[in-house]
């Protein structure tokens, strides 16, 4: 193929998106047309591998023939009943997840945000309910440059300006408080006891940079709040299902959240899944007609996640993700000491990031990004010049050391 058919190919998507879809994102300028475990193609034919995974979402790698073939054989049976008569899917499937999460019972939702509205809404029938808060004065406490989601509420505590700027009226009833500080929480513990539902909290705060807080946050964390009566929830739509080398990031510290949420790789990415877990004395102050969803807990979606989740043990995610990322972090940590152009990696299992040696508002990240992006290797920069780096963890060993040398390579040769 010519280069000027090469350019046409591509340039055609980006154009039509471009003229066509509201410019809510602005991407990487790739166009991908195929996606194999830990590789994607564009339209040109040209291979990647995928450093991304959809945010984490493709965790089992893409198109996992597993998954597809759950995926296919329900949709030709049933695809959609509504939640207004059972369907022979979703028991079998609520058993398996509460199973191995170690919940009583999973309600079930679509995308990660809704999931997220779902534990406010929990919490805060729980607080009034159960915790006896009076009616309309309950308060969750979040921290600070949380991401949990898109919502009107959601977005309601986020300090993020792009997220927020100009959708308000806000949502009242979030206290923000930093993150990775325990004597924040305990304080606005202590000063508001009686009115508070819940701590929301991401194990690992992924948009903010890959930032891993202090070891023990989460454990002490969940401690002041069964001291104070208050329900502990974590987002793990992007830490969870082995991303961080165990099930759930909280396992790291053998905590058990009153509240889960899970997203993304629940389905592999395959399909919009996500789930709120929690045990009965918790859930059962949802009664029917009181929350829902046209397509939460459909029969395709509770297949799918029934083989995302054979696929996570049968192939040991979790384990690979613990081996794979101190390997990743140490072969990152040699070149750092050759190079003035990386100054930092962290993260934990296979969620990491890199940190890049220039302001927070340069745009070396993006740059290095597109180097990255010739020499076969796609990943995005998040807020202040870092790069997320985040393969499916289905990758080999010998895959992982290839990006290494791929990082490398494009590190030493790239001029600001
Ligand atoms: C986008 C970030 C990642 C999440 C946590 C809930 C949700 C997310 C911890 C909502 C979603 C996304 C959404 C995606 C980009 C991505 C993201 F950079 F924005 F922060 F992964 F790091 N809780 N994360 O990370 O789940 O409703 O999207 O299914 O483009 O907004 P969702």
């Amino acid at each position: 193929m010519s280069t000027a058919e090469t350019v046409k190919n591509s340039q055609y998507f980006i154009d039509l998106e471009d003229q066509y879809g509201a410019h809510n994102y602005h991407p990487l300028p790739v166009v991908l047309d195929r996606g194999e475990g830990v590789f994607v193609w564009d339209v040109e034919g040209k291979k990647y591998y995928d450093f991304l995974s959809a945010y984490s979402a493709v965790n089992q790698g893409h198109s996992h023939p597993k998954i597809v073939d759950a995926l296919v054989k329900q949709a030709q049976k049933l695809a959609l009943t509504s939640r207004a008569f059972y369907n022979s899917k979703l028991g079998e499937y609520e058993q398996k997840i509460t199973s191995l999460f170690g919940f009583d019972k999973v309600l079930p939702m679509n995308s990660g945000a809704e999931a997220v509205e779902t534990a406010v809404k929990l919490a805060r029938k729980w607080s009034y309910e159960i915790k006896g808060i009076a009616e309309n004065s309950a308060k969750i406490i979040v921290c600070e440059n949380n991401f949990h989601g898109r919502t009107t509420t959601i977005v309601s505590f986020s300090n993020d300006p792009d997220a927020n700027q100009n959708y308000g009226p806000f949502t009242p009833g979030f206290i923000k408080i930093p993150y990775n500080d325990l004597s924040a929480l305990e304080e606005a513990l202590k000063q508001d006891a009686g009115h508070i539902a819940a701590f929301l909290v991401e194990p690992i705060q992924g948009e903010a940079g890959v930032y891993v807080p202090d070891e023990n946050y989460l454990k002490k964390a969940s401690e002041l709040c069964k001291q104070y009566n208050v329900l502990f929830i974590a987002d793990e739509v992007q830490t969870g299902i082995a991303r961080t080398g165990k099930l759930i990031a909280c396992h790291h510290e053998n905590v058990q959240p009153d509240i889960l949420i899970l997203g993304k790789a629940l389905s592999g990415g395959m399909y919009p899944v996500s789930a709120v877990l929690a045990d009965d004395h918790i859930m059962n102050v949802i009664k029917p007609g009181q929350h829902g969803s046209t397509f939460g807990g459909n029969p395709v979606a509770c297949a799918v996640a029934m083989a995302a989740l054979d696929v996570v043990s049968e192939e040991r995610l979790s384990e690979r993700a613990e081996e794979l990322g101190k390997m990743f972090r140490s072969e990152i940590d040699k070149l750092i000491e050759k190079t003035d152009l990386i100054t930092k990696v962290r993260g934990k299992g296979l969620l990491n990031a890199i940190l890049i040696n220039d302001t927070p508002d340069s745009s070396t990240a993006w740059n290095i990004c597109l180097k990255l992006k010739e020499n076969g290797l796609l990943a995005k920069p998040t807020h202040g010049n870092i790069i997320r780096l985040a393969p499916p963890l289905v990758i080999t060993e010998e895959q992982l050391m290839d990006c290494v040398s791929i990082i490398e390579k494009t590190i030493s040769e790239f001029k600001r």
